[in-house]
């Protein structure tokens, strides 16, 4: 009986909280022997402060897919975040659970994040029982695949990288040609919000929450922002992705190029899809995102033009991958890039929202309320304003890793040091993405009823973003003067009257220097 107990082979497998994917082959057959483990454990949720929703979004979508599992018949032990024997890490859960269960072997996916790649290969190295890592199987790439594709390149080009990607997975493909014959349509993509045009309420859902927010209290993990426990609007699992992606689809598609970059106070998603939570937990794969969209594209080709589909289909199958394949080509490096050597404090409104500028204001309080805030207000008003501001990038990264409810280190930083911050100094885009107040006005309704006036540069009420802009500039000639993107910027700052230079760099810095009250 001992012998037959000791030879019989018993797998542990661990599900991370964002590989929540029901489609993965691990869950294919059903078997006696193979054991699943999900856990909410302090590691986690105190490795950054996120956004309460964050917490509560990632905890009820494991608790209903662990659910879904079982009445699959799975096996699952699932370790609540109060439960007694909780030891609050990967490795200790998974020591115990080897010790109390006597498992022979241990399997996970890959994960997405360095820091817990590593926790799990140091946890292999600990135990004593065999080990193997697989695929998560959800992305179109392996961590590896921007790495050699850009072999031996200087730069790297988000845009020979998505040719290739539609080419490889025959995605809008005419055989070799792009379908329509054009493969970027973003020159179509900028357009303000009509005056009185009414964006569609978005589809929330009306989770009840309360039980999952009950044992967080509990726990005393430290958050940010608001949440209605009573109507909880997340997905929370995939079915309601399912049914969150079909309302873009149906909704939203047909204008989502066309207002991409648009922002209007008060209406916090426009027509975007707010799929990236329920894509970065996997509950969704990005191939059923892109297939939903064309799908309706091929159904309803009067109503959505080539470009809004071809702009959607690029974030997903481009930028998200491309991310990705950044990320793993530069860690651990890249999370102490800091191009600028920039060194100021985030200013104390960016966690509550008391800023009297109006489109601050409109991005913070959204993020509070909502975990959410679509692209263009996180690069070019948030991002914008901190870059202008000098923040350093630690803590740029800390708010947008902990505010957003798709908010995982992969996609994080890669957008937050790159994209938008340029510390590392042009590997994700070529020049930095700053303005000053007349891009802002230009993209959307928010300076008309702002406290700033935002044609003013200098003096009384004058637009914070005007002097920052010029400011930022000038100090960082040496880094930018030669950059031939930039160079343009430079000639106009050179031929300025020497008196509007000083008066423009004193206003920065009286600004910077009261930052706390703007
Ligand atoms: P939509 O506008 O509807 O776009 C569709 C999908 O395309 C998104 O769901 C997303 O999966 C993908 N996508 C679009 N742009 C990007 C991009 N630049 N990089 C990667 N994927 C993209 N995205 C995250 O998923 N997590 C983050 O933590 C995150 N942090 C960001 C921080 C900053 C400073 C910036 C500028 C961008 C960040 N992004 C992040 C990218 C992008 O803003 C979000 O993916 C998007 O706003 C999510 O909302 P949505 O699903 O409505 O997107
Ligand atoms: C973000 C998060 C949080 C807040 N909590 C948990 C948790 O308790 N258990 C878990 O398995 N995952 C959690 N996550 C998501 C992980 O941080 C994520 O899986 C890793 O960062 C890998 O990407
Ligand atoms: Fe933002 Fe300046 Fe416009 Fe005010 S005036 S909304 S601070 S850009």
């Amino acid at each position: 009986m001992v012998q037959k107990k000791n030879i019989m082979s018993k797998t542990l497998r661990l599900i991370l909280g964002d590989q929540l994917n029901s489609h993965h082959s691990w869950f294919s057959t059903v078997d006696d022997s193979v054991t699943y483990v999900l856990m909410e454990i302090r590691s986690e949720t105190d490795y950054s402060q996120h956004h309460i929703q964050k917490v509560v979004g990632i905890f009820s979508a494991m608790q209903a897919f662990a659910a879904e599992l079982q009445s699959n018949k799975h096996q699952v032990i699932y370790i609540n975040l109060n439960d007694e024997n909780n030891l609050h890490t990967f490795e200790k859960n998974i020591q115990n659970l080897i010790s109390t269960h006597h498992f022979t072997h241990f399997e996970y996916q890959l994960p997405d994040e360095y820091r817990v790649d590593l926790d799990l290969k140091n946890l292999c190295e600990a135990i004593s029982i065999s080990s193997n890592a697989v695929d998560s199987e959800h992305f179109f790439t392996t961590r590896k695949e921007l790495g050699d594709f850009f072999e031996g390149k200087k730069i790297y080009l988000m845009e020979s990288f998505y040719r290739a990607m539609r080419k490889k997975h025959n995605v809008m493909m005419e055989g070799d040609k792009p379908l329509t014959g054009q493969w970027n349509y973003d020159g179509e993509n900028r357009k303000k919000l009509p005056k009185n045009h009414k964006p569609i309420a978005p589809l929330v859902f009306n989770n009840d929450v309360s039980k999952c927010y009950a044992e967080i209290i509990i726990a005393n993990v430290k958050t940010i922002g608001t949440i209605d426990t009573k109507n909880f609007v997340w997905p929370i699992n995939r079915k309601q992705s399912l049914e969150l992606l079909d309302f873009f689809a149906k909704e939203c598609l047909q204008w989502f190029g066309s207002y991409q970059d648009a922002m209007t106070p008060n209406e916090w998603s426009l027509y975007h899809s707010r799929i990236s939570f329920s894509m970065n937990v996997k509950m969704i794969s990005p191939q059923e995102v892109i297939n939903r969209c064309i799908e309706e594209w091929q159904k309803r080709p009067k109503e959505i033009e080539f470009n809004q589909l071809e702009g959607f289909v690029r974030q997903i199958i481009g930028w998200r991958e491309y991310m990705r394949g950044i990320y793993w080509n530069k860690m651990p490096e890249y999370a102490s890039m800091n191009f600028f050597n920039n060194q100021e404090k985030l200013p104390d409104w960016f966690w509550t929202g008391k800023t009297k500028m109006n489109c601050m204001k409109d991005a913070i309080h959204q993020s509070l309320q909502y975990a959410y805030a679509h692209h263009i207000q996180r690069l070019m008003i948030t991002g914008n304003f901190a870059l202008l501001a000098g923040i350093h990038p630690d803590e740029v990264d800390a708010w947008y890793l902990g505010i957003y409810i798709d908010a995982f280190q992969w996609v994080e930083i890669t957008n937050t040091r790159g994209m938008s911050q340029f510390a590392d100094g042009g590997i994700v885009g070529t020049k930095p993405y700053v303005s000053s107040a007349s891009y802002i006005d230009k993209m959307s309704h928010y300076c008309g009823s702002c406290f700033y006036k935002k044609a003013v540069k200098t003096g009384d009420k004058s637009c914070p973003f005007n002097s920052l802009y010029w400011n930022f500039y000038d100090r960082n000639e040496d880094q930018l003067g030669k950059n031939p993107r930039i160079g343009m910027m430079y000639n106009v700052w050179r031929k300025m009257k020497p008196e509007d230079k000083t008066a423009l760099l004193e206003q920065a810095d009286y600004y910077l220097k009261n930052i706390n009250e703007l």
